[in-house]
């Protein structure tokens, strides 16, 4: 009998949560930055085996929503935690224990799941840091098991791969064999600009920057090429000046790395990309903007969870929105 079940990777920002989700699906189905608040909706990823499909849901990483914008990436994480059969929680062991690995902790503790906690960016430290750590978390809560992994090494992946397919229930496949992800092509052609905008990006800029394609004419694909409009949505007018750049630069850059990645991600040789920039103040506070970006609006799930999304302000202070 095949194993399958749901898996959510859950976490604060920037933990490596789509960075996993990736090497474990075996393909970039998730844009990955070094910049927190990377992800905005749930991303599902299916890795199928001989006997055995593992459908990860990618989520948001939990931090404190200001913004409409981040209360809906907050109720995503809540809505993708509801139904599965594992949790994973990643942690970034470089990074020091706080206000908000406390309250994803705590989250831990009230959905009282089985979890697979995972250790993170061992790369970055020396393995004998990792004993106390283990420590403590195994104090905090009975987890099914705690893996320490590198998601950019690839170290001990295939460990995490073994564990979770113990924790899988029995039953058929829920998606045909060739599904890798739920995410239209659209919305990863969008994605692939605003990682490339991300890269190039600092400060408040990262957090209010969204990506819209207007136009997609993929008519000319059997020929080679695909044509695509696109629109860097930013806040102020001074952002608008930073993500052009001097005399174009940063735009062109932006665009040349984003034309690269387009064409390996639709299989043509040649993408025309147009890139503008638009100045929307407070997109991220409308509704229809919301939706047309993808970043999509679902029922509260406070009631299998028990927790307001307020709550997370009060808990984590630390995260900006
Ligand atoms: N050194 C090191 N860096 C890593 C590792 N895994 C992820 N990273 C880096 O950590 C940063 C964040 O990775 P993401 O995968 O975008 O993190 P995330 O948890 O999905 O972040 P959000 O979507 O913002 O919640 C990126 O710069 C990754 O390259 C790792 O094992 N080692
Ligand atoms: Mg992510």
């Amino acid at each position: 009998m095949p194993r399958s079940g749901f898996i959510a990777l859950m976490g604060r920002p920037n933990v490596g949560k789509s960075t996993i989700l990736n090497r474990l699906v075996g393909e970039k189905i998730a844009i990955v930055s070094d910049k927190p608040q990377t992800t905005r909706n749930r991303i599902l990823g299916v890795r199928t085996g001989e006997d055995s499909q593992m459908i990860f849901v990618d989520t948001p990483g939990i931090h404190r929503p200001g913004h409409l914008l981040n209360k809906r990436m907050m109720e995503e994480v809540y809505d993708s935690i509801r139904g599965v059969d594992l949790l994973i929680q990643v942690v970034d062991v470089s990074q020091r224990y706080g206000k908000g690995e406390e309250y994803v902790l705590s989250l831990v503790q009230k959905i009282r799941k089985p979890t697979i906690l995972v250790f993170n960016k061992m790369d970055l430290i020396s393995k004998g840091k990792v004993l106390p750590m283990m420590d403590f978390y195994s104090q905090q809560f009975e987890y099914g098991e705690i893996i320490p992994i590198s998601a950019t090494q690839g170290d001990n992946v295939e460990v995490l791969e073994e564990k979770i397919l113990e924790y899988l229930p029995t039953g058929e496949w829920f998606y045909p064999a060739e599904y890798i992800t739920d995410q239209p092509e659209l919305f990863i052609v969008s994605e692939i600009v605003r990682e490339k905008v991300l890269h190039h990006s600092r400060q408040e800029l990262p957090y209010s920057t969204a990506v819209l394609v207007e136009e997609f004419d993929d008519s000319k694909r059997k020929k080679g090429f695909v044509r695509i409009t696109a629109s860097i949505i930013v806040d102020k007018d001074n952002h608008k000046k930073i993500v052009i750049g001097r005399a174009g630069h940063m735009i062109k850059t932006i665009g040349t790395e984003a034309r690269l990645d387009l064409q390996t991600f639709l299989g043509v040789p040649k993408v025309y990309l147009d890139l503008n920039v638009r100045v929307i103040s407070g997109w991220r506070d409308q509704e229809h903007l919301l939706d047309e970006l993808g970043v999509r609006s679902r029922l509260y799930t406070q009631k299998e969870i028990g927790y307001r999304s307020e709550e997370i302000g009060s808990r984590s202070q630390e995260n900006r929105s």
